[in-house]
């Protein structure tokens, strides 16, 4: 990724102060969201959205590749109009297969280049709305207590000290989770990467459905440490855990958090209503009063203080198209399941 991207993004957003809603009109009708952030952000973009156009949303919170099992079982009749949230790979998978439904915003020019990259990918069938860098968080008051040293590298997390200290996601599931895999395999090679993640399997207390959820459990010492996005960590030490979120030495993947119109929506005019306003700074800047810390796609939108600079950190260029495709995703998670998802612990 262009780290040029990011660091424009730094300036811009600084100068940005929080702008009142733009007016819209006010009409009726129905939405139904599948979100795939945490339901802390969902819950205000709803209310503002409902408040702002008059138009009532049903939301439903899933993770990312949960709510992709989710419209491909509803695909004969979809019950969802708009998928906002998650990771971009399994967007990129939904327009793919066909899932979702071409569309070109206006707002496009306002977006920085990977966002609009996300969109010409899938021939206008996702868009990206933020981006965020994968790492990991400890809980500093558990490690000073187990005398650890502090881990700063992926490959600290294979140590003996950490057995059954790490919590991460399961990737079928979680979007974060696949991120990570996706990232290892571009690190090191496939080979390298799966006797990466079986020496990790060891040292792994748990698989959780939810990518964020290995932040809440190091926030509460249920977990030494947690893999996840850093802006997870960031959110857990903002409410005042005492946590230390790191970007790993080797480097690390990102993602291009992405959105969707669901194919066969019920109600597309709104779901388009939806899909402009949340490419807006003014909708986007809602992340930072929600504590969520990713660095929003519209080049106006703010860059909150606590944002972790992605222009500060060793990003690889994690290539979107290929780890977002239908084959290679599907294959790797089936490597994943066969050989470490079951794999020996001891
Ligand atoms: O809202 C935080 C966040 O980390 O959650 C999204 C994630 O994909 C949803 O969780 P799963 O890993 O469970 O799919 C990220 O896009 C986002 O940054």
């Amino acid at each position: 990724m262009s780290r040029r991207v990011f660091s424009a993004l730094a300036f811009s957003s600084l100068v940005m102060a929080f702008a009142p809603l733009p007016v819209m009109a006010q009409g009726a009708g129905e939405l139904v969201v599948y979100c795939s952030v945490q339901e802390e952000w969902c819950r205000p973009m709803i209310q503002t959205f409902e408040r702002a156009t008059g138009i009532k949303v049903s939301m439903t919170r899933k993770s990312t590749g949960e709510t992709l099992a989710q419209l491909k079982a509803e695909s004969a009749n979809p019950r969802g109009d708009i998928w906002w949230g998650g990771t971009g790979d399994p967007h990129l998978q939904a327009a793919e297969e066909g899932l979702t439904e071409p569309y070109k915003s206006p707002k496009l020019s306002e977006l920085l280049p990977q966002a609009v990259k996300q969109a010409e990918l899938s021939q206008y069938r996702t868009v990206g709305i933020y981006a965020g860098a994968l790492g990991f968080s400890f809980n500093k008051e558990q490690l000073a207590k187990k005398k650890i040293a502090e881990p700063k590298c992926w490959a600290d997390l294979i140590k003996p000290e950490f057995k059954d200290e790490i919590q991460v996601a399961d990737p079928n599931s979680s979007g974060t989770a696949y991120t990570m895999l996706a990232t290892f395999v571009q690190l090191w090679g496939e080979d390298k990467a799966y006797a990466f993640m079986k020496a990790l399997h060891k040292n792994v207390n748990q698989y959780t459905k939810s990518g964020a959820a290995p932040a809440r459990a190091v926030a509460t010492g249920e977990t030494l440490i947690g893999i996840t996005f850093l802006q997870d960590g960031v959110q857990q030490a903002v409410m005042g855990a005492p946590l230390q979120i790191v970007a790993p030495c080797e480097g690390t993947g990102y993602e291009i958090g992405s959105m969707s119109i669901i194919k066969g929506a019920k109600n597309m005019e709104n779901a388009k209503k939806w899909y402009d306003w949340a490419l807006t700074p003014e909708a986007q800047n809602i992340a930072i009063a929600a504590k969520s810390y990713q660095v929003s796609s519209n080049v106006k939108a703010v860059l909150a203080p606590e944002s972790p600079r992605l222009d500060q950190i060793k990003l690889i260029d994690y290539d979107v198209a290929k780890y977002g495709s239908t084959a290679e995703r599907t294959r790797l998670l089936k490597r994943w399941d066969a050989e470490v998802r079951n794999a020996p612990r001891n």
